[in-house]
């Protein structure tokens, strides 16, 4: 409860305080000489925030912690500000354990300094007079001083590098693969690829099995958008090709141990996909009267050749062509 309660005042002098530095004219006189939380000018920041702005502190033992808990600034109690991932090793630091600080303020002037208790800095960003308003723990690991026209004037130049490249044997949704990228099957025996020609391609361990009949647009890339559609883009940007799966719930595209390339749900239900999953064995099921004409036969004939060889007798002269007597 004691905790609760003082929390709570904390947010309410952060409002009476933000209320009155809106109404003054904006200050750049130095610090106080004790920046500690409670003391004129300067204020905790509530617990559970990403952010402290113009006029607040973190003191030790206080942390800001990003948008859905991947990353926390601490300022820890032996005096080192340290920026965290949620598992693994420290990412950045002011290098400043032993030195006594306990608070981290972000100053009217958009300095952000540590200060001992006696009021010593012990390290800056060097930022004031830029304007800095916020300094934020983003989610995606870097931490930035911004002004109030959201400008960055300091960073700690820790953000995460981008993983939306596809690996393994799935594109998820926001990856992509740029061209000259390809996925293979857990087996790796099949590969989908995206070609510097523009073509997307399934390759099977005897030869490409499907393409997306794309080649000479230009490198570009494939991604699985948000709204569950397959994009392949040409080099200018434009779409090329596509699965028209939009708004289907497609979470997952994957080159299987069978030669398909499956879209499905995040639930592992099948949107869509190229086809080319090996079949089961049809065996000797069909005779040449079976099939209307010629075409037909060779179809079904080069469906389950590569997998099984000629099952059904259809090509007994063994020169490929299934069916000759058919039109
Ligand atoms: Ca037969
Ligand atoms: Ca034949």
């Amino acid at each position: 409860m004691r905790t609760a309660r003082r929390a709570t005042a904390v947010v309410l002098l952060s409002a009476l305080m933000g209320a009155v530095l809106a109404a003054g004219p904006a200050t750049a006189s130095p610090p106080p000489a004790d920046l500690g939380a409670g003391q004129p000018g300067i204020l905790a920041v509530a617990a559970g925030t990403d952010r402290i702005s113009a006029g607040q502190a973190l003191t030790a033992g206080q942390q800001l912690i990003a948008a859905g808990g991947a990353f926390r600034l601490a300022l820890q109690s032996d005096g080192n500000l340290v920026l965290y991932p949620r598992n693994g090793a420290a990412l950045w630091s002011t290098r400043s354990a032993g030195s006594g600080s306990t608070s981290l303020a972000l100053q009217n002037d958009g300095n952000l300094v540590l200060y001992t208790a006696t009021g010593r800095a012990v390290w800056s960003a060097g930022t004031a007079g830029k304007g800095s308003t916020s300094l934020q723990v983003q989610s995606d690991g870097n931490v930035v001083l911004y002004t109030s026209a959201g400008r960055a004037v300091w960073a700690t130049g820790t953000a995460a590098r981008p993983t939306n490249t596809a690996s393994g044997s799935s594109i998820l949704p926001g990856q992509q693969l740029a061209a000259g990228q390809s996925i293979t099957s857990p087996d790796g025996q099949n590969r989908f690829s995206v070609q510097a020609d523009g073509n997307a391609v399934v390759y099977g361990p005897s030869g490409a099995l499907w393409s997306s009949r794309t080649a000479g647009t230009g490198s570009g890339r494939l991604t699985l958008q948000t709204d569950g559609n397959l994009v392949l883009y040409g080099a200018g940007g434009t779409a090329a090709w596509s699965s028209a799966t939009n708004g289907r719930g497609g979470a997952r595209a994957t080159i299987q141990d069978d030669g398909n390339f499956v879209l499905t749900t995040a639930a592992g239900t099948p949107i869509w996909s190229t086809g080319t999953g090996r079949p089961a064995n049809p065996g000797n099921s069909k005779n040449c009267s079976d099939f209307a004409t010629r075409a037909e036969a060779q179809a079904w004939f080069d469906r389950y050749y590569r997998y099984y060889g000629d099952v059904a007798g259809l090509d007994a002269d063994h020169d490929g062509i299934a069916c000759e007597e058919l039109r």
